[in-house]
Formats: C-alpha cells, sequence, structure tokens
C-alpha cells in the first residue's frame, strides 16, 4: 500500500521511521512518501497562506499552492488515491472507516495548517478523486500532522502481513463493537495484587465468558453510546 503525506512540517511524521510502520516500510509492505508542501510555493517569501474573505482570525493556505502539491502527487502513480483531509470539521474517526482505507491501494493525507484550506482545494479534488474530511474527536490540535500519525498507524497495522500475529487485530477493542477486557501477565502476584484465578484455570470457555463480562461491564461504564450503538444494529442478541 502506498501512502503520501503532505504537509508543511515533514519533521513531525519522524515517528513513521518507528515502531510498526518503520519496520513495514522497510519489509517493502508500505511506500509512505512525506512531501513538504512548501516545496510547490512560489515568490521570494514561498508563502503558503493568506488572510480569509470575509475577514475573521487567522490564515488559510491557499488554492494555488494546495492545488500545484495535490496535481503532482495525486497524478504521479498509476491509479486514483483516496484523499484524505484532516479536519476538526471532519467526520469522526472510526475503526470500521480505517478497515475501509486499508484496504485501498493508495492514500494522500492533505495536513492543513492555521484556519485551515482554502476550500476550493477540496471540490476541485472531488472533482478527480474521492475525498474524506476526517476528525479525531472534539476538541482543536494546531494542525492536520499529528492526526496523518494516527490514520498511517491505523490503517497501516490492518495491512497485511503488517502486524506479527493478525488475530491480534480482530481481538482489538472495537473490531466487536466493545472495549477490551482488563488482561494481566506475570508474575501472578504483584504488590498484593493477584491475577483472576479463572485466567490461570485453563477453561477457555469459562476465560472466553469472564472476558466478554468484563468488556461489556467496561462499556457500559467508560462508553455506554458503543453499547447503544450495538443494540440499534443488532438487537439484545447482540450480547449473548
Ligand atoms: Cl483531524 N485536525 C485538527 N487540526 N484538529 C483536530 C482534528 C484534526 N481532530 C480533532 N481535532
Amino acid at each position: 500500500m502506498r501512502i503520501d503525506v503532505v504537509t508543511i512540517f515533514p519533521g513531525y511524521l519522524a515517528p513513521l521511521d518507528e515502531a510498526i510502520v518503520g519496520r513495514a516500510r522497510r519489509a517493502g509492505l508500505l511506500d509512505v512518501r512525506v512531501h513538504d508542501l512548501r516545496g510547490w510555493a512560489s515568490g521570494v517569501h514561498k508563502a503558503v497562506d493568506d488572510s480569509p474573505y470575509g475577514g475573521g482570525p487567522g490564515m488559510l493556505m491557499t488554492a494555488p499552492v494546495w492545488g500545484a502539491a495535490l496535481d503532482e502527487v495525486t497524478g504521479s502513480g498509476d491509479t486514483v488515491p483516496r484523499l484524505l483531509v484532516p479536519t476538526p470539521a471532519g467526520a469522526p474517526l472510526t475503526q470500521e472507516r480505517v478497515a475501509g482505507w486499508a484496504r485501498e491501494p493508495w492514500l494522500v493525507l492533505a495536513c492543513g495548517r492555521y484556519e485551515g484550506i482554502d476550500a476550493r482545494v477540496l471540490s476541485d479534488a472531488r472533482r478527480r478523486m474521492p475525498v474524506e474530511e476526517v476528525s479525531l474527536g472534539d476538541y482543536v490540535l494546531a494542525g492536520g500532522e499529528v492526526a496523518a500519525l494516527v490514520v498511517v498507524e491505523a490503517v497501516s497495522r490492518l495491512v497485511p502481513g503488517v502486524l506479527g500475529n493478525p488475530a491480534s487485530a480482530e481481538l482489538d477493542s472495537f473490531s466487536d463493537g466493545l472495549l477490551e477486557a482488563p488482561a494481566y501477565t506475570r508474575p501472578e502476584r504483584w504488590r498484593d495484587l493477584d491475577v483472576p484465578d479463572v485466567l490461570r484455570g485453563g477453561n477457555h470457555a469459562v476465560v472466553d465468558r469472564w472476558r466478554r463480562d468484563r468488556s461489556l461491564e467496561r462499556t457500559a461504564a467508560v462508553r455506554p453510546d458503543l453499547l447503544d450503538a450495538l443494540l440499534a444494529r443488532h438487537g439484545a442478541d447482540a450480547f449473548d
């Protein structure tokens, strides 16, 4: 899978050399390319932003710069990529969306800064490719770079071969719509705290039931909205 990231802070994406994503890149499973938007800016100042029409605070990233960058990057392959644009005004990032993107051959992430990107950039891009604006949640970051890291990591671990044990992706929180049960490893007793007996008993059916109960308990306490969503989708048999 190919992933291009366009940003005015390419150094922000340095973590993509590390850990699972870094290893997948070196193994040739992921082709991640980070581009400096400034390379498409012109004039002595290489400006990428300007003040908004209609007034208001802050600066907007300009259409000619983003247009030139996206023309070159999105036109450099033999298919059409899906363009993802991190913004607090986007649709919430979910595991379902992430899983869909993990099946795509090519993603391009356009990281905005300041008050965002001239709206015509996405209007124009939509004429040639699928475009999605995505948000990490209901808070405001200084730019899209951290969200791009989040998207690349979440997508990459679902690309076949990237995770050592593909079963771990299936057992994740959210893959069944519930939060994961608490987990334990050695030592059996630590600071007077014991691993629950049931997990040391070797009865897999009992362990599965225990984990399911703890999942439901945790989800009800922390994310009742997830239980509501499951109930709406599957009815009461979702909890069998
Ligand atoms: Cl994707 N971008 C920015 N700038 N702020 C955010 C966000 C994204 N998601 C939540 N806050």
